[in-house]
């Protein structure tokens, strides 16, 4: 560990009383063992010296002395609780997570921390830290890189806390088990995958403090440091402030669109700090566990299921889902990959279809038509489309559940500026076929207006004449509404 210069032999100043506790608990056992040893150790060199066998000693013979077999069975009994008691009741306050002033999560990724501020001051608030020694320091001269104070131990974008406040860490992760550990704060979490750990600290100096990953969690374990900034109560706000700020000015209204060339540079970034740990700079990947981008039938296919995978993941793979990226890193980061290297596919894909695509369960990578988006000039996964919206038995009233196809439809429409779409509505042919294109053309109109909510032109959209299909009385095609790219 760094840090070592204040605490080379000895553990790291404590800054929290639980960690003052364990400070002083080392201290005190490792006292109660010197006088243990020292006790031990002179009275045995003692009688070997005292009583040796070139001045003509004779060794008593005697069994069973009881009271010396009481005393040495007390005596340590009482030593033991001794330290039991003190050890256990900080064990206990480690534990006692209720009443915080503030809860984050923090998730371990395969190989960065992520923190989402869930509860007090800064809820809402998300981020990412990733390793930032550089690549230079990391290969390059060792000696100069250790003289670094924070080698392999800096962040990009530390966790931020107010000083004096109680923090709740939740812990948990997204692929294998990781723990996250600060040894000035004495907390050491395992973060497990599926499960959520809690564990607490408050910090009573304001300061930076570092710690590590504690689990050994694959290639880049020694590569996902923690790096913690406790500021004061004002400090905290502004960075609250700066934060909400920030992210209000990113999040992008639908109809924003970015040329390929600003996608590019931001995509660059993403990949640098999130993907090239596994498929390298170069896009070359690392044989045989991570595949090359460079060439890559995904990255340089139907842009659906490159977004696809890069939102999903792959089940059963180190691909893990990649949702915590915004909607424009992901845009960013999936054009650069498709025009970077030797791939040069040309197209682009905007935040707008990423956000769409997130909701939508219709842009699942396997509903792809692969020979239609073959086509480059298919900027957007025309795979979103048709969209579907199931009704009500006699209803036209819209279903919850509808959200996604509007959204995929906006997101289609985004993408591809002067595209159209046409709304059908359908019914079965049983009982009053008048009465039912009726309820059809209704639907259609509900639909339409779900549309033109969600920001879509109202030239966009063409009404087509209400159809009926065969079926009896429950067909749910029959009560759907669908909606197709016009022409
Ligand atoms: C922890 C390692 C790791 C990281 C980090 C990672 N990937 Fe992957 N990626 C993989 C593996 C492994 C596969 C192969 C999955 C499979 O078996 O199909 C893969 C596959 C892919 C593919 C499909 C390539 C092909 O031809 O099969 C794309 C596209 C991709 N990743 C994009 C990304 C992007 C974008 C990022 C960053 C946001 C990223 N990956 C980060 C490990 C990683
Ligand atoms: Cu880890």
């Amino acid at each position: 560990m760094a840090q070592a210069s204040e605490a080379r032999y000895n553990l790291q100043t404590p800054v929290t009383q639980i960690a003052q506790q364990v400070y002083d608990l080392h201290t005190a056992m490792l006292v109660v063992c010197l006088v243990i040893f020292l006790a031990v150790f002179g009275v045995m060199f003692y009688s070997v010296y005292a009583h040796r066998k070139s001045k003509g000693a004779v060794a008593a013979q005697w069994h069973e002395n009881t009271t010396v077999e009481i005393l040495w069975t007390i005596i340590p009994v009482f030593i033991l609780l001794g330290m039991a008691w003190p050890a256990t009741k900080t064990v206990l306050a480690m534990k006692d997570t209720s009443n915080p002033d503030i809860t984050i999560k923090a998730t371990g990724y395969q190989w960065k921390w992520g923190y989402d501020y869930l509860k007090g001051e800064g809820e809402g608030i998300r981020l990412v830290s990733n390793l930032s020694t550089p690549q230079s320091q990391i290969g390059g001269d060792q000696q100069a890189a250790r003289s670094q104070t924070a080698y392999l131990l800096e962040v990009d974008d530390p966790l931020v806390v107010p000083v004096g406040k109680k923090i709740r860490l939740l812990t948990t992760a997204n692929d294998v088990i990781h723990a996250w550990w600060v040894p000035a704060f004495a907390v050491k979490q395992d973060a497990i995958p599926g499960f959520i750990r809690d564990t607490w600290f408050r910090a009573d100096k304001e300061g930076i403090y570092r710690g590590n990953c504690a689990e050994l969690c694959g290639k880049d374990h020694g590569f996902m440091p923690i790096e913690v900034h406790v500021v004061s109560a004002d400090k905290y706000s502004s960075w609250v402030a700066g934060r909400k700020k920030a992210a209000a000015a990113v999040a992008e209204d639908p109809s924003k669109t970015y040329s390929l060339a600003e996608l590019k540079t931001k995509g660059q970034q993403v990949y640098d700090a999130n993907c090239s740990a596994c498929h390298q700079a170069t896009g070359k990947g690392l044989a045989p566990a991570f595949p090359p981008l460079d060439g890559s039938k995904i990255a340089t296919g139907p842009i659906a299921e490159h977004i696809g995978i890069v939102l999903n993941g792959k089940a059963g793979t180190a691909m893990s889902a990649w949702r915590q990226l915004s909607d424009t890193e992901i845009a960013a980061v999936v054009t650069f990959e498709r025009n970077n290297w030797g791939n040069a596919v040309g197209d682009l894909v905007q935040p707008s279809v990423i956000r769409a695509m997130r909701g939508g369960a219709q842009v699942a990578t396997a509903a792809v038509p692969a020979p239609a988006a073959k086509d480059a000039s298919v900027a957007a996964p025309a795979a979103a489309l048709p969209a579907k919206v199931y009704f009500q038995v006699g209803k036209s009233t819209l279903p919850a559940d509808a959200i996604d196809s509007v959204k995929a439809v906006a997101g289609y429409l985004a993408a591809k500026p002067g595209a159209k779409v046409d709304i059908t509505g359908y019914t079965d042919k049983s009982g009053s076929l008048d009465k039912n294109l009726e309820l059809a053309k209704e639907r259609a109109k509900t639909v339409r207006d779900a549309l033109k909510e969600a920001g879509v032109a109202a030239d966009r959209i063409n009404m087509k004449k209400p159809e009926a299909v065969t079926g009896d009385g429950d067909n749910k095609e029959a009560r759907r509404v669908e909606i197709n790219p016009a022409g």
